[in-house]
């Protein structure tokens, strides 16, 4: 019985540890969601860096306050604005990406209950490795860059 206890332990020490890793090695700052009215979609942005050694891709993103999160990005072709799915958005080691108005966004789709200015979501970054990244992002007005 000790000894199995003790395998738990250092068990959860090691995925403690590995976290920890995790987070070291992949940064998210200015996490913001862009709310709209009724039903539209909200728009998710912020800055990923990748400060490891080796290359991520983020392949999606997942919350439990949205039905469906999808990487977007905006184009602009012959003055028309449109936006199409990003399935794989690689990081080479050292690079950072910007999510920003007019270009990468999440698109967070089917809110599973009301949200309000200055509310806080979870929305967890998921790349291809197997990585989830878990990313707090507070809500902005539609306005807000
Ligand atoms: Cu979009």
């Amino acid at each position: 019985m000790r000894h199995s206890y003790r395998q738990l332990i250092s068990g959860l020490l090691l995925l403690a540890f590995s976290a920890m890793i995790w987070a070291a090695d992949l940064e998210v700052t200015d996490a913001r969601l862009r709310l709209l009215p009724g039903d539209l979609p909200a728009a998710g942005y912020f800055s990923l860096s990748n400060t490891s050694g080796e290359s991520v891709v983020l392949v999606g993103a997942e919350s439990p306050a949205f039905e469906r999160v999808t990487v977007h990005q905006s184009t602009q072709d012959k003055g028309m604005a449109s936006m199409e799915p990003v399935p794989h958005l690689e990081l080479a080691p050292g690079d950072a990406v910007e999510f920003a108005p007019g270009g990468y966004h999440l698109m967070l789709m089917e809110r599973q209950s009301p949200l309000a200015l200055g509310d806080e979501v979870t929305v967890t970054l998921v790349f291809k490795d197997g990585q989830r990244l878990p990313v707090m992002f507070q809500a902005v007005s539609p306005t807000a860059q």
